[in-house]
């Protein structure tokens, strides 16, 4: 009955049919969202986003339609079924991988197509026609209720592509607000997702990936030979009191997020010290304790001192390497230490999706992520990001006890995240009393941070791995930004945060432990890109023939610098900031500039280079002396119930 009214009322517009099309995709492309994925909606706005999202996308993809003079529905129909295949596709996918079909995916369908065929397919219903729905709908108004509609005008079309734009930056204003710098850091499909809808982040990607892929294209194997020479001409030869002192020992590393080294021996003003544990860490002598070492980082943050620490290489001035650059080839330390027989294995409790993770593992040769489904995500022990450390250690160690050794592993720790608040059952250190609740919450999370890893070290020391495992603990990034210096200033308690002394809140503590080795404080000045050349020498393996750019920090040839990615450096006389010179000893201006030059063009040199690495791929042009390269596609994260790595590279 309603049909026929709705008949006489609208069937001489195109328009309406356009606009059931689009309502009709609304509601199921919302529905899809709330049935199929689980997005990690946090607060009102993300659920009003997640809410209009489909909304730009289907006026404007529907919108295409209108320009067709006499085909509109049945191209309308298309482009329906089309956008239906491609929700589907992608819901096939994330059943099975907990993530969304990219460009590198389908380029990989070789690989994946098997994994797919098996068991994609096995997770599709027959209750599945629903993502089709709108299109069956579609098909059968326009044989029947719609059956003579035909006209159309550009003017429409205009119009609705104005709508379009419109809905679509209203959208994005209101997701970078939420999440800054959305869609240049582009941190996790899931966020774009959640924020633009799975449409736009289609669109993104695939522009993405024409972006990188062409850079890529237009170089070749002569690039890498400056880079080689620089190389030869830098390296800082091993220590040899100190070469091979770990040979096949195990590894863990531990990311302190945003962890700064001003917090080491600091004390509250009842005379409290935040982080106790790591205190005596850097003060019993058995541990390498690094106070003047730099985060190195860009807009990647904990992936960027990832992608430092483990490939010696520089991260990108704008976006992250394990976004953008993840189908590179790369030479980094889990596939370095696969020649020495380590099996490796990365423990974070969040979504494997975050920071293109799962993707970029891969490619660093890394048989093993550990990520949230391997935890227990309850709201007891998840805050922010994920897992809370206490629960993340606690429960990481069975996994860790499983590996098969020696084991090169990463820990990435998550409590001690902006803006730093706890739940009020996991503290009671006094907040900070400075005027700016995230640099007063910030003691209160480091302090949690200090007692997991406390725990983390007990039970290392309880199941016996203690002994045998090199443990590198490193502050990944700041966690307190320049916008709250005022603060700063009394934390610290000086008048202002002067330049030179924004530099040196740059310092992120860098611990090493060595079983059997005498440690103790370290003056020397270096960053997260110097880890690598100096664990591999610990464990007795030569880096000489590497594309990489640290220097090891217990070389004797040690360069003593560290700069910062853009350009800015901070040397044992001198500091650049924002392109100037100043005294390191009084942090005031120089008079000389000069005295910066050297050093500030050694170091555009380097981060030249490393971006040319970086951004044309240039280590698939290059082996290392004895390396196996790696092959991506051989490794799978399927996580907890269908792990093939579990089987392969476990003791059980
Ligand atoms: C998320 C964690 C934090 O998984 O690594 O990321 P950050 O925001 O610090 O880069
Ligand atoms: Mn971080």
């Amino acid at each position: 009955m309603n049909k026929i009214r709705l008949s006489k009322k609208f069937n001489n517009s195109h328009i309406t049919f356009f606009a059931i099309a689009v309502v009709l995709f609304w509601i199921k492309t919302y529905a899809a969202y709330q049935i199929e994925f689980k997005l990690g909606i946090d607060n009102n706005l993300q659920k009003f986003l997640l809410f209009i999202n489909p909304l730009s996308s289907a006026l404007f993809f529907f919108g295409i339609a209108l320009l067709f003079k006499k085909h509109t529905k049945r191209v309308m129909i298309i482009i329906n079924f089309l956008l239906s295949f491609l929700l589907y596709a992608n819901i096939a996918y994330y059943r099975f991988f907990n993530d969304f079909i990219t460009v590198p995916v389908i380029m990989q369908t070789k690989t994946n197509a098997g994994q797919l065929g098996n068991s994609a397919l096995s997770l599709m219903s027959p209750l599945d026609i629903f993502y089709f729905s709108d299109m069956i709908i579609l098909i059968v108004l326009a044989l029947t209720v719609f059956k003579k509609v035909t006209v159309t005008n550009r003017k429409a079309f205009k119009i609705v592509l104005l709508f379009a734009i419109t809905t679509f930056l209203f959208n994005l204003g209101l997701a970078e607000k939420d999440r800054p710098q959305l869609l240049t850091r582009s941190f996790d499909r899931n966020y774009l997702v959640k924020y633009l809808g799975a449409y736009n982040f289609t669109i993104y990607d695939v522009i993405q990936n024409i972006k990188s892929s062409s850079q890529r294209a237009l170089a070749d194997s002569s690039d890498i030979t400056d880079v080689e020479n620089y190389r030869k001409a830098n390296y800082a030869a091993p220590n040899p009191e100190y070469f091979g002192k770990a040979k096949g020992m195990n590894v863990i590393y531990v990311s302190m997020e945003s962890f700064q080294s001003f917090m080491i021996d600091y004390k509250m003003p009842d005379g409290k010290e935040v982080t106790p544990f790591l205190n005596s860490l850097a003060h019993d002598g058995n541990t390498f304790y690094f106070e003047n070492f730099f985060h190195q980082t860009g807009q990647g943050k904990t992936s960027d001192a990832e992608f430092l620490m483990e490939n010696s290489l520089y991260p990108m001035a704008q976006g992250a390497v394990f976004v953008n650059k993840a189908q590179n080839t790369f030479q980094a330390a889990p596939a370095i230490l696969k020649g020495y027989g380590y099996n490796s294995a990365v423990f974070h409790g969040n979504q494997k999706t975050f920071w293109n993770r799962n993707v970029m593992y891969k490619a660093l040769g890394y048989d093993q992520f550990f990520d949230s489904e391997y935890y227990s995500m309850t709201d007891e022990n998840t805050k922010n990001y994920g897992m809370k450390d206490k629960p993340f250690f606690k429960e990481s160690m069975p996994l860790l006890e499983g590996l098969k050794q020696p084991f090169y592993s990463k820990f990435i720790s998550l409590s001690n995240h902006f803006p730093f608040e706890m739940d009020p059952q996991d503290t009671d250190f006094p907040a900070g009393d400075y005027g700016d609740p995230v640099v007063n919450q910030y003691f209160q999370s480091a302090n949690y941070m200090d007692q997991a890893f406390e725990q983390f070290f007990n039970d290392l020391k309880a199941d016996g791995l203690y002994d045998n495992t090199v443990i590198v603990m490193y502050g990944d990034h700041y966690g307190i930004s320049e916008n709250h210096n005022e603060a700063m200033a009394k934390v610290l308690g000086v008048d202002e945060i002067t330049p030179a002394s924004n530099a040196k809140l740059q310092r992120v503590p860098l611990f090493i432990h060595v079983p059997g080795v005498k440690g103790g404080i370290q003056k020397q000045i270096g960053g997260e890109v110097d880890v690598r050349p100096t664990l591999l020498h610990l464990l007795g393996i030569d880096t000489k023939d590497y594309m990489e750019f640290g220097s090891d920090l217990l070389s004797k040839d040690h360069r003593n610098w560290a700069s910062f990615r853009n350009g800015d450096f901070v040397a044992s006389d001198v500091i650049q900031i924002k392109g100037k010179c100043y005294s390191s000893e009084t942090g005031e201006l120089m008079e000389n500039a000069e005295a910066c030059k050297d050093t500030s063009e050694k170091v555009n040199t380097e981060l030249q280079m490393s971006d040319e690495i970086v951004y044309k791929d240039l280590l698939r042009f290059y082996k290392p002396e004895g390396y196996t390269s790696i092959n991506p596609s051989d490794y799978d994260y399927l996580g907890p119930k269908g792990s093939k790595a579990t089987k392969s590279s476990t003791n059980k």
